[in-house]
Protein backbone atom coordinates (compact mmCIF):
# COMPACT_ATOMS: atom_id res chain seq x y z
CA UNK A 1 0.00 0.00 0.00
CA UNK A 2 1.12 3.16 -0.58
CA UNK A 3 2.13 6.16 1.69
CA UNK A 4 -1.13 8.24 2.38
CA UNK A 5 -0.70 11.89 0.58
CA UNK A 6 -4.33 13.33 1.56
CA UNK A 7 -4.93 12.21 4.87
CA UNK A 8 -1.18 12.21 5.85
CA UNK A 9 -1.32 14.73 8.59
CA UNK A 10 -4.46 13.88 9.94
CA UNK A 11 -3.18 11.95 13.25
CA UNK A 12 -1.10 14.58 13.48
CA UNK A 13 -1.69 16.78 17.08
CA UNK A 14 -3.89 19.82 16.18
CA UNK A 15 -3.20 18.90 12.76
CA UNK A 16 -6.14 21.96 11.80
CA UNK A 17 -3.82 24.27 12.68
CA UNK A 18 -1.12 26.51 10.66
CA UNK A 19 1.79 25.32 13.05
CA UNK A 20 1.21 21.47 12.67
CA UNK A 21 0.87 22.34 8.90
CA UNK A 22 3.65 24.94 8.05
CA UNK A 23 5.48 21.56 10.71
CA UNK A 24 4.83 18.90 8.06
CA UNK A 25 5.66 20.73 5.04
CA UNK A 26 2.77 22.68 4.64
CA UNK A 27 2.88 26.29 2.26
CA UNK A 28 6.25 25.13 0.51
CA UNK A 29 4.47 23.91 -2.68
CA UNK A 30 3.09 27.74 -2.52
CA UNK A 31 6.51 29.33 -2.41
CA UNK A 32 7.19 26.93 -5.15
CA UNK A 33 4.39 27.73 -7.32
CA UNK A 34 4.55 31.70 -6.79
CA UNK A 35 8.04 31.06 -8.09
CA UNK A 36 6.87 29.43 -11.55
CA UNK A 37 4.53 30.58 -14.70
CA UNK A 38 1.44 30.14 -14.29
CA UNK A 39 0.81 28.31 -17.64
CA UNK A 40 3.56 25.67 -16.05
CA UNK A 41 1.27 25.01 -13.43
CA UNK A 42 -1.26 24.38 -15.39
CA UNK A 43 0.66 21.88 -17.45
CA UNK A 44 1.77 20.26 -14.41
CA UNK A 45 -1.85 19.86 -13.31
CA UNK A 46 -2.65 18.61 -17.02
CA UNK A 47 0.55 16.12 -16.92
CA UNK A 48 -0.51 14.71 -13.59
CA UNK A 49 -3.70 13.32 -14.73
CA UNK A 50 -5.39 14.51 -12.07
CA UNK A 51 -9.46 14.26 -12.60
CA UNK A 52 -11.87 15.87 -10.85
CA UNK A 53 -12.98 14.41 -7.54
CA UNK A 54 -16.24 15.55 -7.12
CA UNK A 55 -18.02 12.96 -9.80
CA UNK A 56 -17.86 13.52 -12.78
CA UNK A 57 -13.75 13.11 -13.27
CA UNK A 58 -13.12 15.31 -15.68
CA UNK A 59 -9.79 16.72 -16.05
CA UNK A 60 -8.62 19.31 -13.54
CA UNK A 61 -5.82 20.61 -16.10
CA UNK A 62 -7.60 20.62 -19.01
CA UNK A 63 -10.52 22.70 -16.79
CA UNK A 64 -8.31 25.27 -16.01
CA UNK A 65 -7.17 25.50 -19.66
CA UNK A 66 -11.00 26.29 -20.62
CA UNK A 67 -10.47 30.06 -18.78
CA UNK A 68 -9.73 32.42 -21.51
CA UNK A 69 -7.40 34.76 -20.25
CA UNK A 70 -8.04 36.93 -23.38
CA UNK A 71 -11.48 37.64 -21.34
CA UNK A 72 -11.16 41.32 -19.84
CA UNK A 73 -13.62 40.05 -16.67
CA UNK A 74 -11.88 39.20 -13.30
CA UNK A 75 -10.99 35.51 -13.10
CA UNK A 76 -12.81 32.96 -10.06
CA UNK A 77 -11.78 30.16 -8.33
CA UNK A 78 -14.87 28.44 -6.49
CA UNK A 79 -14.30 25.28 -4.74
CA UNK A 80 -17.35 22.96 -4.53
CA UNK A 81 -17.56 21.91 -0.59
CA UNK A 82 -21.32 21.69 -0.46
CA UNK A 83 -20.42 17.68 -0.10
CA UNK A 84 -24.56 16.26 0.16
CA UNK A 85 -24.69 12.87 -1.79
CA UNK A 86 -25.60 10.58 0.53
CA UNK A 87 -23.11 8.27 1.56
CA UNK A 88 -20.08 10.92 0.49
CA UNK A 89 -18.88 11.83 3.67
CA UNK A 90 -14.40 12.71 2.43
CA UNK A 91 -14.23 15.90 1.99
CA UNK A 92 -16.01 17.04 5.32
CA UNK A 93 -13.20 14.70 7.61
CA UNK A 94 -10.42 16.48 5.14
CA UNK A 95 -11.43 19.80 6.04
CA UNK A 96 -11.88 19.60 9.74
CA UNK A 97 -8.25 17.57 9.94
CA UNK A 98 -6.42 19.40 7.25
CA UNK A 99 -7.98 22.81 5.86
CA UNK A 100 -4.84 24.16 5.13
CA UNK A 101 -4.15 21.47 2.64
CA UNK A 102 -7.46 22.75 0.92
CA UNK A 103 -6.47 26.74 1.35
CA UNK A 104 -2.57 25.73 -0.24
CA UNK A 105 -4.51 24.15 -3.07
CA UNK A 106 -6.67 26.93 -3.48
CA UNK A 107 -3.98 29.39 -3.62
CA UNK A 108 -2.05 27.87 -6.23
CA UNK A 109 -4.97 26.93 -8.16
CA UNK A 110 -5.74 30.32 -8.46
CA UNK A 111 -2.55 32.09 -9.21
CA UNK A 112 -2.74 29.27 -11.82
CA UNK A 113 -5.69 30.46 -13.60
CA UNK A 114 -5.06 33.84 -12.30
CA UNK A 115 -7.90 34.98 -10.49
CA UNK A 116 -7.49 36.96 -7.30
CA UNK A 117 -10.76 36.59 -5.77
CA UNK A 118 -11.39 32.56 -4.43
CA UNK A 119 -14.60 30.93 -2.90
CA UNK A 120 -14.77 27.69 -0.94
CA UNK A 121 -18.82 27.04 -0.75
CA UNK A 122 -19.67 24.96 1.94
CA UNK A 123 -22.80 23.55 3.68
CA UNK A 124 -24.15 25.30 6.18
CA UNK A 125 -25.41 22.42 8.38
CA UNK A 126 -21.95 21.64 9.07
CA UNK A 127 -20.88 24.65 11.33
CA UNK A 128 -18.01 22.98 12.97
CA UNK A 129 -16.44 23.29 9.64
CA UNK A 130 -17.55 26.51 8.76
CA UNK A 131 -16.14 27.29 12.04
CA UNK A 132 -12.93 25.56 11.25
CA UNK A 133 -12.05 26.71 7.25
CA UNK A 134 -12.68 30.32 8.78
CA UNK A 135 -10.13 30.34 11.46
CA UNK A 136 -8.00 28.69 9.38
CA UNK A 137 -8.22 31.30 6.26
CA UNK A 138 -7.65 33.96 9.04
CA UNK A 139 -4.10 32.03 10.06
CA UNK A 140 -3.16 31.93 6.32
CA UNK A 141 -3.81 36.03 5.91
CA UNK A 142 -2.03 36.71 9.53
CA UNK A 143 0.62 34.67 7.88
CA UNK A 144 1.09 36.31 4.44
CA UNK A 145 0.00 33.47 2.32
CA UNK A 146 -3.65 35.10 1.11
CA UNK A 147 -4.08 38.69 0.81
CA UNK A 148 -1.82 41.48 -1.02
CA UNK A 149 1.42 40.38 -2.26
CA UNK A 150 0.94 36.96 -1.37
CA UNK A 151 5.38 35.88 -0.32
CA UNK A 152 6.26 38.74 -1.86
CA UNK A 153 5.60 37.65 -5.01
CA UNK A 154 2.85 41.05 -6.83
CA UNK A 155 0.05 38.17 -6.48
CA UNK A 156 -3.12 39.11 -4.72
CA UNK A 157 -5.68 36.50 -3.41
CA UNK A 158 -9.10 36.85 -1.07
CA UNK A 159 -10.80 33.64 -0.53
CA UNK A 160 -14.14 34.14 1.02
CA UNK A 161 -16.30 30.58 3.21
CA UNK A 162 -19.43 30.68 2.28
CA UNK A 163 -22.11 28.82 3.93
CA UNK A 164 -24.72 27.48 1.60
CA UNK A 165 -28.42 27.26 3.17
CA UNK A 166 -28.55 23.10 2.92
CA UNK A 167 -29.88 22.06 -0.19
CA UNK A 168 -28.52 19.23 -2.44
CA UNK A 169 -28.92 20.89 -5.61
CA UNK A 170 -26.59 23.68 -4.73
CA UNK A 171 -23.56 21.18 -5.25
CA UNK A 172 -24.63 20.64 -8.63
CA UNK A 173 -21.68 23.62 -9.99
CA UNK A 174 -24.74 26.31 -11.50
CA UNK A 175 -26.82 26.13 -8.84
CA UNK A 176 -23.70 26.48 -6.71
CA UNK A 177 -23.51 30.15 -8.76
CA UNK A 178 -26.81 30.81 -8.31
CA UNK A 179 -26.79 30.44 -5.01
CA UNK A 180 -23.30 32.04 -4.36
CA UNK A 181 -24.58 35.33 -6.36
CA UNK A 182 -27.64 35.49 -3.81
CA UNK A 183 -30.31 33.50 -5.83
CA UNK A 184 -32.38 30.64 -5.22
CA UNK A 185 -29.78 27.65 -6.21
CA UNK A 186 -30.85 26.25 -9.41
CA UNK A 187 -29.27 24.90 -12.27
CA UNK A 188 -28.34 26.88 -15.66
CA UNK A 189 -28.05 25.58 -19.02
CA UNK A 190 -25.29 24.76 -19.94
CA UNK A 191 -22.97 25.71 -22.38
CA UNK A 192 -21.92 28.15 -22.06
CA UNK A 193 -19.85 26.37 -18.95
CA UNK A 194 -19.05 27.85 -16.15
CA UNK A 195 -15.24 28.15 -17.51
CA UNK A 196 -16.44 30.73 -19.97
CA UNK A 197 -19.01 32.22 -17.94
CA UNK A 198 -19.56 31.30 -14.19
CA UNK A 199 -19.75 33.63 -11.13
CA UNK A 200 -21.00 37.02 -11.98
CA UNK A 201 -20.84 35.69 -15.67
CA UNK A 202 -17.49 35.50 -15.42
CA UNK A 203 -14.80 32.83 -16.30
CA UNK A 204 -14.83 30.45 -13.20
CA UNK A 205 -12.93 27.27 -12.08
CA UNK A 206 -15.20 25.51 -9.94
CA UNK A 207 -13.00 22.38 -8.33
CA UNK A 208 -14.61 19.69 -5.78
CA UNK A 209 -12.72 20.11 -2.19
CA UNK A 210 -10.14 16.84 -3.00
CA UNK A 211 -9.15 18.06 -5.91
CA UNK A 212 -7.88 21.36 -5.14
CA UNK A 213 -6.62 19.81 -1.94
CA UNK A 214 -4.29 17.48 -4.43
CA UNK A 215 -2.89 20.21 -5.90
CA UNK A 216 0.34 21.17 -3.79
CA UNK A 217 1.14 17.68 -3.31
CA UNK A 218 1.67 17.46 -7.21
CA UNK A 219 3.02 20.66 -7.30
CA UNK A 220 5.85 19.64 -3.97
CA UNK A 221 6.65 16.14 -5.73
CA UNK A 222 5.79 16.91 -9.86
CA UNK A 223 3.60 15.32 -12.10
CA UNK A 224 5.19 12.21 -12.63
CA UNK A 225 5.27 11.02 -9.12
CA UNK A 226 1.30 11.77 -9.16
CA UNK A 227 0.94 9.90 -12.51
CA UNK A 228 2.46 6.72 -11.02
CA UNK A 229 -0.29 6.32 -8.70
CA UNK A 230 -3.29 4.53 -9.57
CA UNK A 231 -4.30 3.03 -13.52
CA UNK A 232 -3.38 3.93 -16.77
CA UNK A 233 -6.34 6.82 -16.81
CA UNK A 234 -7.26 7.05 -13.38
CA UNK A 235 -4.25 8.70 -11.67
CA UNK A 236 -3.30 8.61 -7.78
CA UNK A 237 -4.53 8.53 -4.71
CA UNK A 238 -8.06 9.09 -3.50
CA UNK A 239 -10.15 8.58 -0.66
CA UNK A 240 -12.46 5.97 -0.45
CA UNK A 241 -15.67 6.15 2.22
CA UNK A 242 -16.55 2.98 3.48
CA UNK A 243 -19.66 2.90 5.36
CA UNK A 244 -22.37 0.56 6.10
CA UNK A 245 -21.87 -3.24 7.23
CA UNK A 246 -18.37 -3.74 7.69
CA UNK A 247 -16.31 -3.63 10.55
CA UNK A 248 -14.95 -0.78 10.92
CA UNK A 249 -16.14 2.17 8.40
CA UNK A 250 -14.57 5.06 7.85
CA UNK A 251 -12.47 6.92 5.24
CA UNK A 252 -9.48 5.21 3.12
CA UNK A 253 -6.69 6.73 1.11
CA UNK A 254 -5.91 3.92 -1.39
CA UNK A 255 -5.19 4.84 -5.33
CA UNK A 256 -7.46 4.58 -7.88
CA UNK A 257 -8.00 0.87 -9.29
CA UNK A 258 -7.84 -1.06 -6.15
CA UNK A 259 -10.95 -3.40 -5.35
CA UNK A 260 -13.68 -3.12 -3.33
CA UNK A 261 -12.57 -6.64 -1.93
CA UNK A 262 -9.07 -4.72 -0.61
CA UNK A 263 -10.97 -2.23 0.81
CA UNK A 264 -13.27 -4.28 2.67
CA UNK A 265 -10.30 -6.37 3.73
CA UNK A 266 -8.31 -2.51 5.23
CA UNK A 267 -12.20 -2.18 6.98
CA UNK A 268 -11.88 -5.30 8.85
CA UNK A 269 -14.61 -7.20 6.64
CA UNK A 270 -17.94 -7.57 6.52
CA UNK A 271 -19.81 -7.49 9.89
CA UNK A 272 -19.54 -11.47 10.97
CA UNK A 273 -21.70 -13.95 10.01
CA UNK A 274 -22.96 -11.91 7.02
CA UNK A 275 -22.57 -11.30 3.41
CA UNK A 276 -22.12 -8.81 1.19
CA UNK A 277 -25.45 -8.38 -1.11
CA UNK A 278 -25.02 -5.04 -2.47
CA UNK A 279 -22.85 -1.71 -2.55
CA UNK A 280 -22.86 1.40 -4.26
CA UNK A 281 -19.65 2.89 -6.01
CA UNK A 282 -20.11 6.30 -5.51
CA UNK A 283 -22.74 7.59 -3.57
CA UNK A 284 -26.68 6.92 -4.29
CA UNK A 285 -26.67 8.31 -7.95
CA UNK A 286 -24.39 6.06 -9.00
CA UNK A 287 -26.22 2.43 -10.06
CA UNK A 288 -25.76 -0.36 -7.11
CA UNK A 289 -23.47 -3.36 -7.97
CA UNK A 290 -23.11 -6.63 -6.35
CA UNK A 291 -20.76 -9.49 -4.85
CA UNK A 292 -19.99 -10.08 -8.29
CA UNK A 293 -18.75 -6.92 -8.73
CA UNK A 294 -15.85 -7.27 -5.75
CA UNK A 295 -12.55 -7.50 -7.64
CA UNK A 296 -13.69 -4.57 -10.19
CA UNK A 297 -11.17 -1.89 -10.11
CA UNK A 298 -12.30 0.98 -8.60
CA UNK A 299 -11.41 3.49 -11.73
CA UNK A 300 -13.45 5.28 -13.75
CA UNK A 301 -13.12 2.87 -16.84
CA UNK A 302 -13.21 -0.28 -15.05
CA UNK A 303 -16.52 0.54 -13.05
CA UNK A 304 -18.19 2.16 -15.63
CA UNK A 305 -17.84 -1.25 -18.32
CA UNK A 306 -19.22 -2.89 -14.71
CA UNK A 307 -22.49 -0.72 -15.42
CA UNK A 308 -21.71 1.93 -12.47
CA UNK A 309 -20.15 5.07 -12.27
CA UNK A 310 -17.14 5.67 -9.81
CA UNK A 311 -18.49 8.91 -8.96
CA UNK A 312 -17.43 9.98 -5.44
CA UNK A 313 -16.29 6.87 -4.24
CA UNK A 314 -18.93 6.52 -1.47
CA UNK A 315 -18.66 3.05 -0.80
CA UNK A 316 -22.03 2.18 0.74
CA UNK A 317 -22.16 -1.38 1.66
CA UNK A 318 -25.05 -3.31 2.64
CA UNK A 319 -24.90 -7.27 4.27
CA UNK A 320 -27.83 -9.96 3.70
CA UNK A 321 -29.80 -8.37 5.77
CA UNK A 322 -30.98 -5.43 3.98
CA UNK A 323 -34.06 -5.16 2.00
CA UNK A 324 -33.03 -3.61 -1.45
CA UNK A 325 -36.38 -2.07 -2.24
CA UNK A 326 -36.51 -0.07 1.07
CA UNK A 327 -33.12 1.04 0.07
CA UNK A 328 -34.00 2.35 -2.67
CA UNK A 329 -37.29 3.78 -1.38
CA UNK A 330 -35.04 5.44 1.05
CA UNK A 331 -32.82 6.82 -1.29
CA UNK A 332 -36.33 8.17 -3.94
CA UNK A 333 -37.41 10.07 -1.31
CA UNK A 334 -34.17 11.71 -0.81
CA UNK A 335 -34.34 12.57 -4.84
CA UNK A 336 -38.20 13.80 -4.59
CA UNK A 337 -37.45 15.95 -0.97
CA UNK A 338 -34.60 17.38 -3.23
CA UNK A 339 -35.52 18.10 -6.51
CA UNK A 340 -35.45 21.56 -7.11
CA UNK A 341 -38.69 21.95 -9.27
CA UNK A 342 -36.99 23.29 -12.90
CA UNK A 343 -38.18 20.66 -14.92
CA UNK A 344 -40.91 18.32 -15.20
CA UNK A 345 -39.35 14.89 -15.76
CA UNK A 346 -37.88 15.19 -12.52
CA UNK A 347 -40.36 17.59 -10.31
CA UNK A 348 -43.03 14.73 -11.25
CA UNK A 349 -41.10 11.86 -12.24
CA UNK A 350 -39.51 11.29 -8.48
CA UNK A 351 -42.84 12.05 -6.93
CA UNK A 352 -44.09 8.85 -8.88
CA UNK A 353 -41.11 6.63 -8.12
CA UNK A 354 -42.36 7.07 -4.37
CA UNK A 355 -45.52 6.24 -4.68
CA UNK A 356 -44.94 3.23 -6.92
CA UNK A 357 -41.99 1.99 -4.61
CA UNK A 358 -43.83 2.67 -1.70
CA UNK A 359 -46.74 0.68 -2.93
CA UNK A 360 -44.40 -1.95 -4.21
CA UNK A 361 -42.30 -1.94 -0.82
CA UNK A 362 -46.19 -2.31 0.97
CA UNK A 363 -46.61 -5.82 -1.01
CA UNK A 364 -49.62 -3.58 -2.11
CA UNK A 365 -48.73 -3.25 -6.05
CA UNK A 366 -48.59 -5.37 -8.94
CA UNK A 367 -46.02 -7.00 -11.31
CA UNK A 368 -46.70 -4.09 -13.86
CA UNK A 369 -45.56 -2.17 -11.14
CA UNK A 370 -42.13 -2.57 -12.07
CA UNK A 371 -42.49 -1.71 -16.03
CA UNK A 372 -44.43 1.80 -14.71
CA UNK A 373 -41.06 2.38 -12.59
CA UNK A 374 -38.45 1.55 -15.51
CA UNK A 375 -40.96 3.29 -18.07
CA UNK A 376 -41.06 6.51 -15.44
CA UNK A 377 -37.36 6.04 -14.73
CA UNK A 378 -36.83 6.33 -18.82
CA UNK A 379 -39.17 9.36 -18.97
CA UNK A 380 -36.91 10.74 -16.66
CA UNK A 381 -33.48 9.67 -17.53
CA UNK A 382 -31.85 11.57 -20.02
CA UNK A 383 -34.81 13.97 -20.43
CA UNK A 384 -33.69 15.73 -16.76
CA UNK A 385 -32.35 19.52 -16.73
CA UNK A 386 -29.11 18.35 -14.92
CA UNK A 387 -27.83 15.56 -13.09
CA UNK A 388 -30.01 15.14 -10.12
CA UNK A 389 -32.76 13.33 -12.29
CA UNK A 390 -30.60 11.04 -13.85
CA UNK A 391 -28.93 10.07 -10.61
CA UNK A 392 -32.38 9.20 -8.84
CA UNK A 393 -33.05 6.92 -11.77
CA UNK A 394 -29.69 4.95 -11.28
CA UNK A 395 -30.43 2.80 -7.62
CA UNK A 396 -34.06 2.05 -9.35
CA UNK A 397 -33.15 0.38 -12.93
CA UNK A 398 -30.01 -1.42 -11.26
CA UNK A 399 -31.56 -2.74 -8.29
CA UNK A 400 -34.36 -4.11 -10.36
CA UNK A 401 -31.59 -5.81 -12.71
CA UNK A 402 -30.00 -7.51 -10.23
CA UNK A 403 -32.81 -7.51 -7.55
CA UNK A 404 -35.82 -8.13 -9.62
CA UNK A 405 -37.40 -11.61 -7.91
CA UNK A 406 -36.84 -9.11 -4.16
CA UNK A 407 -38.99 -6.80 -5.70
CA UNK A 408 -41.52 -9.87 -6.72
CA UNK A 409 -41.30 -11.24 -3.25
CA UNK A 410 -42.52 -8.39 -1.62
CA UNK A 411 -45.94 -9.21 -3.59
CA UNK A 412 -46.00 -12.42 -2.92
CA UNK A 413 -45.05 -12.53 0.68
CA UNK A 414 -47.88 -9.19 1.09
CA UNK A 415 -45.08 -7.01 2.14
CA UNK A 416 -41.38 -6.68 3.47
CA UNK A 417 -40.23 -9.93 3.33
CA UNK A 418 -37.29 -8.92 5.67
CA UNK A 419 -37.67 -8.87 9.38
CA UNK A 420 -37.25 -5.09 10.26
CA UNK A 421 -35.47 -5.53 13.08
CA UNK A 422 -32.36 -7.52 11.85
CA UNK A 423 -32.13 -4.66 9.06
CA UNK A 424 -29.81 -2.61 11.61
CA UNK A 425 -29.20 0.00 7.85
CA UNK A 426 -32.84 0.99 8.32
CA UNK A 427 -33.71 0.70 12.29
C1 LIG B 1 -15.77 23.50 -20.09
C2 LIG B 1 -16.61 21.88 -21.57
N1 LIG B 1 -16.02 22.75 -18.98
C3 LIG B 1 -17.50 19.58 -18.95
C4 LIG B 1 -16.81 20.73 -16.83
C5 LIG B 1 -18.12 21.07 -16.15
C6 LIG B 1 -17.91 20.41 -14.78
C7 LIG B 1 -17.07 19.19 -15.09
C8 LIG B 1 -17.81 17.89 -15.17
O1 LIG B 1 -21.76 16.28 -12.36
C9 LIG B 1 -21.42 14.12 -11.41
C10 LIG B 1 -22.86 13.81 -11.77
C11 LIG B 1 -23.43 13.29 -10.45
N2 LIG B 1 -16.06 23.08 -21.35
C12 LIG B 1 -16.90 21.06 -20.44
C13 LIG B 1 -16.58 21.56 -19.16
N3 LIG B 1 -16.97 20.63 -18.29
N4 LIG B 1 -17.46 19.82 -20.28
O2 LIG B 1 -16.44 19.47 -16.33
O3 LIG B 1 -19.01 18.06 -15.87
P1 LIG B 1 -20.13 16.95 -15.98
O4 LIG B 1 -21.28 17.57 -16.70
O5 LIG B 1 -19.53 15.73 -16.57
O6 LIG B 1 -20.54 16.56 -14.49
P2 LIG B 1 -21.15 17.44 -13.27
O7 LIG B 1 -22.29 18.29 -13.70
O8 LIG B 1 -20.03 18.14 -12.54
C14 LIG B 1 -21.11 15.58 -11.35
C15 LIG B 1 -22.19 12.64 -9.85
O9 LIG B 1 -21.19 13.55 -10.14
N5 LIG B 1 -22.31 12.39 -8.45
C16 LIG B 1 -22.76 13.35 -7.55
C17 LIG B 1 -21.92 13.94 -6.74
C18 LIG B 1 -22.43 14.78 -5.65
C19 LIG B 1 -21.62 15.60 -4.96
C20 LIG B 1 -22.04 16.28 -3.74
O10 LIG B 1 -22.64 15.72 -2.88
N6 LIG B 1 -21.69 17.55 -3.63
O11 LIG B 1 -20.40 15.79 -5.39
C21 LIG B 1 -21.94 11.16 -7.96
O12 LIG B 1 -21.62 10.25 -8.67
O13 LIG B 1 -24.44 12.36 -10.61
O14 LIG B 1 -22.87 12.80 -12.76
O15 LIG B 1 -17.19 21.24 -13.96
O16 LIG B 1 -18.29 22.43 -16.08
N7 LIG B 1 -16.89 21.48 -22.82
FE1 LIG C 1 -34.12 20.62 -10.78
FE2 LIG C 1 -34.38 17.94 -10.94
FE3 LIG C 1 -34.60 19.38 -13.11
FE4 LIG C 1 -32.20 19.17 -11.90
S1 LIG C 1 -33.31 17.52 -12.89
S2 LIG C 1 -33.15 21.03 -12.74
S3 LIG C 1 -32.88 19.09 -9.74
S4 LIG C 1 -35.99 19.50 -11.32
Amino acid sequence: MLTPVLSDGWDAEQSWTLASYEERGGYQALRKALATDPDDVIAAVKESGLRGRGGAGFPTGMKWGFIPQDNPNPKYLVVNADESEPGTCKDTPLMMADPHTLIEGVIISSYAIRAHHAFIYVRGEILHVVRRLQRAVQEAYLAGHLGKDVHGSGYDLDLVVHAGAGAYICGEETALLDSLEGRRGQPRLRPPFPAVAGLYASPTVINNVESIASVPSIVANGADWFASMGTEKSKGMVLYSLSGHVRHPGQFEAPLGITLRELVDLAGGIRTGHELKFWTPGGSSTPILTAEHLDVPLDYEAVGAAGSMLGTRALQVFDDTVCVVRAVLRWTEFYKHESCGKCTPCREGTWWLVQTLARLERGEGSEADLDLLLDTCDNILGRSFCALGDGATSPITSAIQHFREEFLDHLRHGGCPFDPAASTAFA
